[in-house]
């Protein structure tokens, strides 16, 4: 079966907590649950981390090397920000999909630029935590082609 990483980056763990009307109420904790049961209903494994760390999450990208055969990542504001995030992604070569709760492009200019996206197959953003399972139909389909 297809393995997916799908890797959290920085405040992501404040779901439910964290600017609700930006964010929604649903916590980090009900995504992973959402995560499994999709995963389950269209056979993929699903992996979920998270980490407020850049360097954990470049660990736990290169980590899926050999692992997965895909990434889903919300990387939070060090999208906005990280190179090393943008070299470890091009670095493992594997598919990956650049996730965000919000729309960002309806949001401050700041977010609007993704060091990340370059290196992406794609970027799902603004449909809350249904984008978790979209970037997942996504992934399953362009890893079984
Ligand atoms: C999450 C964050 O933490 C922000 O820094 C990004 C993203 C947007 C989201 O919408 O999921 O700018």
């Amino acid at each position: 079966m297809a393995s997916v990483l799908i890797l959290n980056g920085p405040n992501l763990n404040m779901l439910g907590i964290r600017q609700p009307e930006v964010y929604g109420v649903t916590t980090l904790a009900d995504i992973e649950k959402l995560c499994k049961e999709h995963g389950q209903a269209i056979d993929l494994e699903v992996s979920f981390a998270q980490s407020n760390h850049e360097g954990a999450l470049v660990d736990a990208i290169h980590d899926a090397r050999g692992t997965h055969q895909g990434i889903i990542i919300n990387a939070g504001a060090y999208t906005h920000t990280s190179i090393a995030l943008m070299d470890a992604i091009a670095s493992v070569e594997l598919p990956t999909i650049e996730l965000h709760l919000s729309n960002v492009h309806a949001r401050e200019e700041f977010r609007h630029k993704s060091y990340i996206a370059k290196v992406c197959l794609g970027i799902i953003c603004g449909f809350g935590a249904q984008g978790y399972t979209l970037a997942m139909d996504a992934i399953k389909a362009h890893v079984k082609d």
